[in-house]
């Protein structure tokens, strides 16, 4: 088969190395290709076309003809893979039919795990179908890492439908169908009517197995992943999501059939599914984890005594061992990954090929902030989850990305690093999605990374449990909230109930008042940073988000007059 042979020749070309586990392998990414290069991703905008100042771009002509010189000769003497895939289920209202050439059969053999194959699709398409195209070549390798990484660059050329991408083999930079092809659905979705988010896609269960659907943004690396697989649930996708409306309701596909996931912190007893997953007959491509002389992976905070040698991105491994700069080599990555297939899950919902999706009953918004949002609240109405929740996100950032972590970015949507159209008309594109349907889905925001005064966090890592059952039953209106300045949040009782049942934990009232304060002075700030950023670096956004977050100020300034800064919920009741 031809996957069979794709997996072999990375083996062979090593590019990939066979592991203890006959169906797994490790790949190693450069020293300084670990993770998405955010800098060198460019829009090859046409004269006179102006993305705005949120968006890297550069002038068309002047990227092709750069792009096109670093691919010169760059696949000389390699074999050359050509891959036919679909985005989303087959024959669907939401299929894009993509094209993959790459001279990485690592970048082949992903794919394979995480993507529908689409030749036969292909085959029967109607002639003007658009097609996305993706080319991509890890240039010149010594022992198989791409060597030119300060020639890196990935480069989209939205008016060809064709991404480039150039001297890196790190799969957020590589992977055409994953994050390039995102960047040309989200202008497709523009001209369409409909949205192509970085979102997890998930069966709540809630009473009597009732199962509603939620799709999820949250930044790289802040949980989105671990939601969709918490426990009792069914993960429909974890990552990319394309939301129509069909008949009148907001519909959703995952866009992929596999996870390339975070394995830092996977441990057996926060995340058993995964973990098992990655202890089995299943297929599975780990990167950028250490692996020990008995050829078995090991990542960072695994729940196990840590490693003391073996071999990770740079090299041999011993602990204390420094970079150049000094700096100390953790044993993996912080941003290894681990790259399956969604089909040995054994929490798979069953909705995964269905060609019209499923209907979205919420739409949650999260990241990484420690002291502006409560861990769950419900916007007031839909334009106000879309201006307050999703175009207010902020996250601090994470090893997904090149650069430092933990510095608060503005992250709109979870989706910024992606977005190729103007923000404004992006965000005008969430608010009209949402008029005009039979029914809406509700807009939630959640917050797992709230900190104290002394900076620890005030919720714990299996809270979320409880934070997606109350959505559930808000869902369908089978528990009150309480409405503040910034949206309903739960009544303490109910969530009393909900920790009891779910997670046997008896929540005090304590914690409830910890966590659910609303922090009246950090909340004003969060509105003048937002109102900022977009006052002096988006020049079209909508009237309405200025309005909305007006009021939001407003009420926030009204309450601070009765009762402070820090508001206990007990205020409201
Ligand atoms: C992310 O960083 O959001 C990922 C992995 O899902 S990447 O393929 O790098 O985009
Ligand atoms: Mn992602």
């Amino acid at each position: 088969m031809d996957t069979e042979y794709i997996r072999r020749t990375a083996i062979a070309r090593g590019e990939e190395t066979p592991l203890a586990n006959p169906y797994h392998t490790v790949h190693f990414d450069g020293f300084h290709d670990q993770a998405r290069d955010k800098e060198r991703t460019v829009y090859l905008v046409p004269k006179g076309e102006n993305l705005g100042d949120q968006l890297t771009q550069m002038d068309r002509e002047k990227g092709l003809e750069i792009v096109h010189d670093r691919l010169d000769g760059s696949m000389d003497n390699k074999k050359m893979v050509v891959r036919f895939f679909c985005l989303g289920p087959l024959d669907s209202p939401f299929s894009i039919p993509v094209i993959q050439i790459t001279d990485s059969f690592y970048v082949a053999h992903s794919e394979d795990l995480l993507y529908r194959r689409g030749y036969d699709y292909f085959r029967r398409l109607p002639d003007d179908k658009e097609i996305f195209r993706m080319l991509h070549s890890s240039g010149k390798l010594i022992h198989s890492v791409s060597t030119d990484w300060k020639k890196r660059g990935v480069m989209i050329d939205y008016i060809d439908n064709t991404v480039y991408s150039v001297n890196t083999q790190y799969a957020g930079n590589t992977i055409g169908l994953k994050k390039l092809a995102l960047r040309l659905a989200i202008r497709k979705a523009d001209h369409e009517g409909w949205l192509a988010e970085h979102m997890f896609l998930m069966a709540v269960h809630g009473p009597s197995n009732r199962r509603t659907y939620f799709a999820g943004a949250y930044p790289s690396g802040c949980g989105k992943t671990s939601t969709s697989m918490v426990r009792g649930n069914t993960i429909v996708g974890d990552d990319l999501t394309y939301l129509r409306i069909l008949d009148g309701k907001i519909r959703a596909v995952n866009v992929e059939r596999g996870i390339f996931g975070i394995i830092r912190s996977v441990t057996q007893k926060d995340d058993p599914v995964i973990w098992d997953v990655l202890h089995s007959n299943q297929p599975a491509i780990f990167s950028n984890v250490l692996i020990t002389g008995d050829e078995t992976p090991r990542w960072l905070e695994d729940g196990i005594e840590p490693p003391g040698s073996g071999t990770n991105f740079s090299g041999d491994w011993f602990p204390g061992k420094v970079d150049r700069n000094g700096e100390e080599i953790p044993y993996a990555h912080k941003n290894a990954r681990y790259t399956i297939g969604l089909e040995g899950l054994s929490n798979l919902d069953d909705t995964l090929d269905d060609p019209c999706g499923v209907e979205v009953g919420g739409i949650i918004y999260g990241g990484r902030d420690k002291d502006t949002w409560v861990p769950v609240q419900q916007s007031l109405d839909w334009n106000h989850g879309v201006v307050t929740m999703g175009a207010s996100l902020e996250s601090e950032s994470t090893a997904a990305t090149l650069g430092p972590s933990g510095i608060r970015n503005f992250q709109p949507f979870s989706n910024l690093d992606f977005i190729s159209i103007p923000l404004g008309k992006y965000i005008q594109n969430h608010l009209d999605f949402g008029k005009d349907n039979k029914q809406s889905p509700l807009i939630f925001s959640v917050n797992y990374f709230l900190k104290n005064d002394e900076g620890d966090f005030v919720s714990d890592k299996l809270d979320k449990t409880v934070w997606l059952k109350w959505m559930e039953l808000r869902v369908h209106g089978e528990v009150d909230a309480i409405k503040t300045p910034t949206g309903y949040i739960p009544i303490f009782e109910d969530l009393r109930e909900l920790f009891l049942f779910h997670l046997g934990k008896d929540y005090t009232r304590e914690e409830y008042n910890i966590q659910f304060t609303i922090r009246v002075p950090e909340l004003l700030e969060k509105i003048g940073r937002i109102e900022r950023i977009h006052r002096e670096t988006v020049s079209d956004t909508p009237q309405v988000l200025f309005d909305i977050l007006d009021d939001q100020r407003f009420r926030l300034l009204e309450i601070q007059k009765k009762h402070g800064d820090c508001i206990s919920p007990t205020v409201f009741v």
